[in-house]
């Protein structure tokens, strides 16, 4: 059993090693890096500190067909403090969530995505703490202040659909 775990385990990583190195294709053609949009904002010290953006998709007639869903990513950037960098994106009744386990590695959170179509997407950018944090030390470990780069994508059914971002909350 423990063989067969081990193989299993091993068989995701190849996947996800593969899956990363054609979006290192894609982004050395300039496809991905071209088409996401992102926005670079600072969290403040508050713990509660949420920055909330409104993103609504539009069929932009270049060819990718009304929008069907909402990419997204978040990265914690330097310098590294205690807080995990977290995005929650709601539209309608449906919702989504990721979190950058790792500060200042230079690698994002996972991407994440809504089917939400043409949106309002509500984006919302907050800290978490780590789960090793206990309850009662939970407001001091988020009490930091925080940059980040949120990274958001409208997509149609054949690519890149228009995107309109509008700021909502700033803390
Ligand atoms: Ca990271």
């Amino acid at each position: 059993m423990h063989i067969k775990g081990t193989k299993h385990e091993f068989m995701k990583g190849l996947h996800s090693t593969i899956a990363r190195s054609v979006l290192s294709a894609l982004l050395v053609a300039g496809y991905s890096a071209a088409e996401a949009d992102t926005k670079t904002d600072v969290l403040g010290k508050a713990p509660g500190a949420t920055d909330i953006y409104q993103v609504d998709c539009y069929n932009d007639d270049a060819g990718a067909g009304a929008p069907v869903r909402l990419d997204f990513e978040v990265e914690d950037l330097t310098p590294a403090y205690p807080p995990l960098i977290s995005v929650d994106v709601v539209s309608g009744a449906l919702q989504a969530s990721t979190t950058d386990t790792r500060d200042g590695d230079r690698k994002p959170s996972p991407a994440a995505n809504v089917y939400g179509g043409a949106g309002p997407y509500m984006v919302s950018v907050y800290k978490t703490a780590k789960p090793t944090v206990q309850p009662s030390k939970l407001a001091k470990a988020k009490s930091y202040k925080e940059t980040y780069r949120l990274t958001y994508h409208c997509r149609g059914p054949s690519g890149h659909a228009g995107t309109i971002r509008t700021t909502r909350q700033n803390q």
